[in-house]
């Protein structure tokens, strides 16, 4: 006969051996867009101890509704190798567009994440760094039911050699060292610059040119980096966001050799 308080155990324990294999991380990614969960996997693939949080319940961030609710998003060239690496269909459209359905990417990119080693941890919301001999060195969670509610409850810390922002245009984990430390960014107004107006070809150079070092110890993804360092915004074309993600973990992973 089933038993209902095996079940919670099973539950309780399985979760807080994922949760405590994730407190010394290698690399600790903030946000499930598809600049995150592409990093997740390229530095899970690697052998690094990954884990990546999100504040909803749900993977994939503004990936899943395409353009304007439309759930088509759409790649260019120089992508499609890095789609395809995930078994995404591609739709060829004309020359230099193609398309992808959004839930197809979402669900394929983080079943392949999973698949390599990356710990997701959802509805966990990052609320402050830890901030160590001058650099970004872990992170402040706490559930995000608590934040969404403005229960008063304390947090718990990670430590991370690494962390990664990519939490899209908000871009929270610079935001929140600017705001606490004051800190100096790796930008040309030592601030966070701020994203620009739509211009999807520059956008999507800009992504991939604005995805590094932010400050020691954090890096940027996605929109994020167009936040921090001052880029184009894009709309659905999300090459530029997968080749971030690749890009990020390429050169994180570096700094851990
Ligand atoms: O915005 P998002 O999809 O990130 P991205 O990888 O991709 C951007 C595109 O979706 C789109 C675009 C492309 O044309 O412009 O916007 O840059 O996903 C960011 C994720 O981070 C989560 C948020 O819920 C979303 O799923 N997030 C944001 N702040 C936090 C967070 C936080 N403080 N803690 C945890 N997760």
């Amino acid at each position: 006969m089933l038993n209902e308080v095996t079940i919670t155990k099973a539950i309780l324990e399985t979760y807080m051996n994922k949760l405590k294999s994730a407190l010394e991380l290698d690399v600790a990614i903030v946000g499930a867009g598809p600049s995150g969960i592409v990093a997740g996997y390229y530095l899970a693939k690697a052998g690094k101890n990954v884990g990546l949080f999100e504040k909803k319940i749900s993977i994939g961030g503004g990936m899943w509704c395409g353009g304007m609710m439309f759930n088509e998003i759409v790649i260019q060239d120089a992508a499609k190798p890095l789609v395809e690496e995930f078994g995404v269909r591609i739709k060829k459209f004309e020359d230099g567009y193609y398309t992808v359905d959004s839930i197809e990417a979402v669900s394929s990119l983080t079943y392949h994440a999973l698949q390599a080693g990356l710990k997701i941890f959802n509805l966990i919301t990052i609320e402050d760094i830890v901030f160590k001999n001058g650099r970004v060195s872990g992170l402040v969670i706490n559930w995000t039911p608590v934040d969404m509610t403005g229960l008063h409850v304390d947090p718990l810390t990670l430590h991370s050699r690494f962390v990664l922002d990519a939490t899209g245009h908000p871009s929270n984990v610079v935001e929140a060292l600017v705001r606490k430390m004051g800190m100096k960014l790796n930008t040309v107004t030592g601030g966070m610059v701020g994203e620009k107006s739509m211009d999807a070809h520059l956008g999507e150079m800009n992504t991939v040119e604005n995805t590094r070092e932010a400050f020691p110890g954090l890096y940027v993804s996605g929109m994020a980096a167009n936040a921090t360092f001052g880029g184009y915004r894009m709309g659905p074309i999300f090459g530029g966001m997968f080749l971030s993600g690749k890009k990020a973990a390429e050169e994180i992973i570096k700094r851990l050799e």
